[in-house]
């Protein structure tokens, strides 16, 4: 392993050097926003769009990694576009989500029942402590870009978020983002 100088731009999340890289588009989140008939029209009229990307820096044997995550902008409904959401699947390590660019929520949960949200907007780096449930939401009209670094040996654990999703849902209310209880989220 050597040091090294990673190239980021901020209005896009282009890493140069990367290593791995990923997308998400609308058809993976079916039965995650409440609005099916919504998410239907969606794919109908506009196909099935990228939300989201991945792009990660990792040196093999390092205990950290970093890399980016570039939201688009849009709404299923009334809910934006947003990451699945997850916990580490080791339960003793955090992450940190500094924003770039684009404006949106943090949605974060503890395992036993406490809501935070933090705003994403540039110069603000979230601190996600362990244990803590995690999701994004692009709440503005432009790309959401924010680095983020954690342990390589973190993990992630889908499936809680996946059945039952956030215990807060981000929905736009006259055109401005609330966060509101999710009616769906059961204990
Ligand atoms: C952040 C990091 C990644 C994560 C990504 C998308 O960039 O926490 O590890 O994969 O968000 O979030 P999710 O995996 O919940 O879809
Ligand atoms: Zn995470």
């Amino acid at each position: 392993m050597l040091p090294e100088g990673v190239t980021i731009d901020p209005l896009t999340g282009h890493i140069s050097p990367s290593t791995g890289k990923y997308t998400k588009r609308l058809s993976e989140f079916r039965g995650i926003y409440r609005d099916e008939k919504a998410l239907d029209a969606l794919l109908k009229e506009q196909g099935d769009l990228v939300t989201y990307e991945v792009v990660e820096y990792r040196a093999d044997g390092s205990d950290l990694f970093f890399g980016t995550t570039t939201m688009m902008p849009g709404r299923v409904g009334d809910e934006y576009f947003m990451t699945r959401g997850h916990y580490h699947a080791r339960q003793d390590r955090g992450e940190i989500y500094y924003t770039q660019s684009g404006e949106g929520i943090l949605l974060l949960h503890s395992r036993d029942g406490q809501t935070r949200e933090v705003d994403m907007k540039p110069g603000v780096c979230a601190f996600i402590p362990p244990d803590w449930a995690h999701r994004s939401v692009n709440t503005g009209k432009s790309r959401l870009v924010f680095v983020w670094c954690c342990s390589q040996d973190a993990g992630h654990d889908y499936a809680e978020i996946a059945s039952k999703g956030m215990r807060k849902l981000v929905v736009a209310k006259e055109d401005a983002a609330a966060c509101i209880p999710n009616p769906r989220f059961q204990v």
